[in-house]
This record gives C-alpha cells, structure tokens and sequence, in this order.
C-alpha cells in the first residue's frame, strides 16, 4: 500500500489497518457516520474494515475479536452495551491496539471517547420548542434509556422539566431495532389516540422523529403537533420542509464530520500522539423556516449555508488530510 508523504510511521509507509465496529447500521445518521470514516480513512491511505452492526451485543463482541485477529492496529467502536465490551475491549488494549469509543462510555482512560456534545443538542432543541410553544404544553417523549448519547440528552429533558412545571410529560415511548421509525411510529400512534392534549414531541434522533410525524400523519394530526429531534439527513430535510410537517426543528452535526473525527483520533493514537479523552463535535440547531427560508433541499445545501456543519477542528494535524464529502 503507497504511503502518506510526510506523515509520521506507520502512515509514511502505509498498510495500516483500522476497524470500525457498529452497533447501529440501519438509519441515515449510521450511514453518514461510516461514509465520513470511511473518506477519512481514504485520505490517510488506511484500509478501514467496516462491520456492520445489527444491534447485536454478542455479535460485536464477536466482531472487535476478530478485528485483533486480522492485525487492526486501531478499533473504533460506535454505539453499543458498554458491559458487553469491556473485557474484549480490554484485550484489545492488551495487545497494544488503540481503541476510540463513539457513543458508548467505555470508562477507560486509554480510550478517547467522542461525541456530539448531547447537552447542547438537547438544549438547542428544547430551547426552541419553548421560544415556539411557551413554557407550559403536554408533551409526548420518545427515548430509550442505555444508549449513552440519549442518556445525555434525557439528563438535559429532566431538567427542563424540573425548571418548567407546565412542561409535563404525558407520555414516553420508542424502540430502537432495525425497524426503529415504523415501530417508534406504532407506538407513537397508541400515545395519541390515548393523549390527545399533546401538542409538542421532543424525539431527539431522527428516525424517533420519523415515526412520531409517520404516526401524525396516519391519524391526521400533524397540523396540531410539533416535533422537535436531533439528527440531519438529506431524507430528514424532505421530511422536515414538506408542506404541513410537523417536524419543526432538529439539532444537529453533520455525522460524516463526526465519523472522520473518530478515525483521526485513531489514526493520531496509532502515530504515538497524544488524543484529548473526551472530543467533541459541536451541533447547530436548523429550524423548518430557516430550510424553508433558505431553499435548502440536501445536506450539501446545508453544508453551503453553514459552513462549520462540514468541518471540525477536534483532533486534526498538518499530515492528516482532509477528507472529501
Ligand atoms: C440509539 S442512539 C441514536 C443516536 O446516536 C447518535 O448519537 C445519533 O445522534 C442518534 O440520535
């Protein structure tokens, strides 16, 4: 494999290999990510193995085993049950291989962990909702608990709450599976024909979003509901800008950023050099108006209107590329 000019061993004679082990794959926000991975890793001259994830525990850990067997000199690990990993990662660790954790607290101090700063993401979203509704609504809720990043953003949820008796949550539902927006959306369905004061849903990712406004629709109640998410996709953007969508707001990163931002954190382990723990992808909020306002009908129209949603200066150096997307 041809090496990378300039760039420190093992990347100037090139041949690394790095492993990126999914949890998730199904869904916009997954594919994003391991598209932005996989253009970083092009541009460092890596060979990145992708292993799909089917939300199955026992398979990841199948898999991060046999990432050490095939010579993975790093693993990035995105999403997963962190007391299903710790002692497969910990072998890792053992052999000398780098370890990065997207989205699952792994609790190591050798292992960076990144995120999407899932505080001000919930912030930014629910600040919104107020500014449009006030600060007294019954609301609707669709969370899964033990998925660090909506963890995080619950913790953000429960004190707005606290800071606001009007806001009561009247009910809370979701389920992450391979199926994620059309079950969430049969949920969803029963939480409306059961609560029709509702009048506000905070789903903070998107294929939560999905199913709440599919649910909205199929009762024909989207015209009195309004849903505020995380997470952006060029399919979110058509979903969001449509007439009558009830999806008003979502805040978000572009995930390709924040897929490439992992493998920089390996790639810049693996050359000895020192990664902070705890790396960070800032989010933006973007409303229906703004879209609407703007004409933008893609993440690459987005990305033209905001030109930090496609860049992020967390773990860069002279020698890493940038990537392309
Ligand atoms: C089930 S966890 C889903 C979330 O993971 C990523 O952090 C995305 O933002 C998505 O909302």
């Amino acid at each position: 494999a041809a090496g990378l000019a300039g760039a420190p061993a093992p990347f100037d004679k090139g041949g690394v290999k790095i492993a990126l082990i999914s949890y998730i794959s199904a869904g916009d926000f997954f594919q994003a990510y391991q598209a932005g991975a996989q253009a970083q890793a092009k541009a460092l001259g890596v060979d990145l193995r992708i292993f799909p994830g089917r939300q199955n525990a026992a398979e990841q850990r199948e898999q991060i085993l046999q990432a050490v067997n095939l010579g993975a000199q790093a693993i990035v690990i995105d999403h997963g049950l962190p007391e299903s990993l710790s002692d497969v990662v910990q072998q890792a660790l053992d052999k000398g291989i780098k370890v990065v954790a997207f989205d699952v607290n792994l609790n190591n101090p050798k292992i960076p962990q990144v995120e999407q700063s899932d505080h001000k993401l919930a912030e930014l979203a629910l600040d919104q909702a107020i500014k449009d509704n006030g600060n007294s609504f019954k609301a609707g809720y669709a969370y899964v608990a033990g998925f660090a990043p909506l963890d995080r953003r619950n913790e953000i949820w429960d004190k707005v709450k606290a800071a606001n008796s009007g806001i009561v949550e009247t009910a809370r539902f979701g389920t992450v599976s391979d199926t994620t927006a059309t079950s969430t959306a049969d949920q969803a369905k029963a939480v409306f024909r059961a609560n029709p004061d509702i009048s506000v849903v905070f789903a903070p990712y998107d294929e939560f979003a999905r199913g709440v406004k599919l649910a909205a629709a199929d009762l024909g109640i989207s015209a009195k509901l309004k849903i505020y998410s995380a997470d952006i996709s060029t399919a979110d953007i058509q979903e969001i800008v449509e007439d009558g969508s009830p999806w008003v707001a979502t805040s978000a990163t572009n995930p390709a950023v924040v897929g490439a931002v992992s493998i920089r954190a390996a790639a810049l382990q693996i050359a000895g050099e020192t990664v902070p723990h705890q790396i960070i992808v800032d989010p933006v909020l973007v409303t229906q108006k703004q879209l609407r306002d703007a004409n933008v009908k893609t993440i690459e129209d987005l990305a033209k209107k905001i030109p930090s949603f496609s860049t992020s200066s967390a773990v860069t150096a002279s020698w890493i590329p940038s990537a392309a997307f």
